[in-house]
């Protein structure tokens, strides 16, 4: 990944186009520092209405791209029935280098932070990524700007990984781990600030960056039929130097074993659960949080620890913020997911399941260019090692 990282063109590089001190939230002495970047232009939606599906439409076809002249990767030969490793990282390569958007409306973004964007030798409490207009209020459902997801990743950082696949998995004689790319703070159309501490912010534990390398991804899709310029920001709380027991991000996904934490289709007007059990902890220490991620259709996503529910994770449809009328049908988005937030000790060897529940009856699935599009069921968690 590194060697590919190093072939993104230098005009990919972007600095703040504002910066701005707050007052801390979690802990006193503390900084908080809010960044924007952009603004980025989401072309106009010119395609809200239902059109008969096509045939061999391809995920992604219609949307855009800023990434036009890297050259995607190649397709990989056909495969029946579930998407092989090789379909899920060559989706996760177009989607993270902004060449192909999940939706087919998508407005998708990559840009390498320049040094200092975020801290240096810092510890991060709590961070967030959201998309505001230039007034500084935020774009959402309501204001017709779907946040499908916001990333920014950690360069120069490797994750030690908490967990493991299930169950363990050998590749070329090293473990899989079912951590993932470090994202180091996100976004999505669930709202959350990503807490790396607890929320009174007395938990001794925080994200450590040394160096300062990170690169944004994020995409979006506008469902109004005018452009719309909109701002990513990052909105961080640190301390100066290493505090506390350096915390790490780890995502599961309910679709399996082996580390793909890709999309799903549930069948139409239907409810059910879906689960993987046996994922196992690798070091001792404590989950400081957990949160699942789902899209429409979703209604929470539970995390078992040796078979004991720690979190029930429920998605939160509607309100100002996740609510729109397109072509006379009102929707309702999910406009938050609910978190756990009571520190569980867990030790190595110690096993945890995830389950997601779903209702297309109740939510239907979100459409775009007139297709129903996938929900998720991901569980991230915050764990913080023992010191
Ligand atoms: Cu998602």
């Amino acid at each position: 990944m590194s060697t590919l990282i190093g072939m993104i063109p230098a005009s990919y590089k972007v600095a703040p186009s504002k910066v701005v001190e707050m007052k801390p939230k979690l802990r006193a002495g503390a900084t908080r520092k809010i960044a924007r970047y952009g603004p980025f232009t989401l072309p106009a939606n010119k395609d809200t209405r239902a059109k008969p599906a096509e045939g061999g439409h391809s995920h992604g076809g219609g949307g855009s791209s800023e990434m036009g002249s890297m050259g995607g990767m190649g397709a990989a030969p056909k495969t029946v029935g579930q998407p092989t490793a090789w379909d899920a990282a060559l989706q996760a390569w177009n989607t993270l280098t902004a060449q192909k958007p999940m939706d087919p409306n998508g407005f998708s973004t990559m840009k390498m932070l320049q040094q200092g964007a975020m801290c240096t030798d810092c510890t991060v409490l709590a961070g967030k990524m959201s998309v505001i207009f230039e007034n500084g209020t935020q774009a959402n459902v309501g204001s017709g700007v779907y946040l499908h997801h916001a990333v920014a990743i950690d360069l120069s950082k490797t994750q030690t990984g908490f967990v493991t696949l299930c169950p363990p998995a050998l590749v070329g004689g090293r473990e899989l781990k079912g951590s993932g790319p470090n994202v180091f703070i996100g976004g999505a159309v669930d709202d959350f600030t990503q807490l790396y501490t607890t929320p009174d912010g007395q938990f001794k534990s925080g994200y450590y960056i040394k160096d300062n390398q990170f690169m944004m991804q994020a995409e979006m899709i506008n469902y109004r039929s005018e452009e719309q310029q909109v701002y990513v920001q990052t909105d961080l709380e640190y301390v100066q130097g290493k505090i506390g027991g350096d915390a790490q991000q780890g995502v599961l996904s309910v679709i399996g074993c082996d580390g793909n934490l890709g999309p799903w289709k549930p069948a139409k007007n239907s409810t059910g659960e879906v689960g993987t059990d046996g994922f196992q902890v690798l070091q001792d220490g404590h989950i400081i949080l957990a949160r699942g991620h789902m899209h429409d259709g979703g209604t929470g996503v539970n995390m078992y620890v040796n078979g004991k529910l720690y979190c029930t994770s429920k998605a939160i449809y509607g309100g100002p913020g996740g609510t729109i009328t397109v072509d006379g049908k009102t929707w309702q988005s999910i406009a938050t997911m609910t978190e756990c937030n009571d520190p569980i000790p867990v030790k190595k060897g110690d096993k945890l399941k995830i389950e997601a529940t779903y209702d297309t009856k109740e939510h239907p699935l979100r459409e775009s260019h007139g297709v129903e599009q996938e929900t998720m069921g991901i569980m991230t968690m915050v764990f913080s090692p023992l010191e």
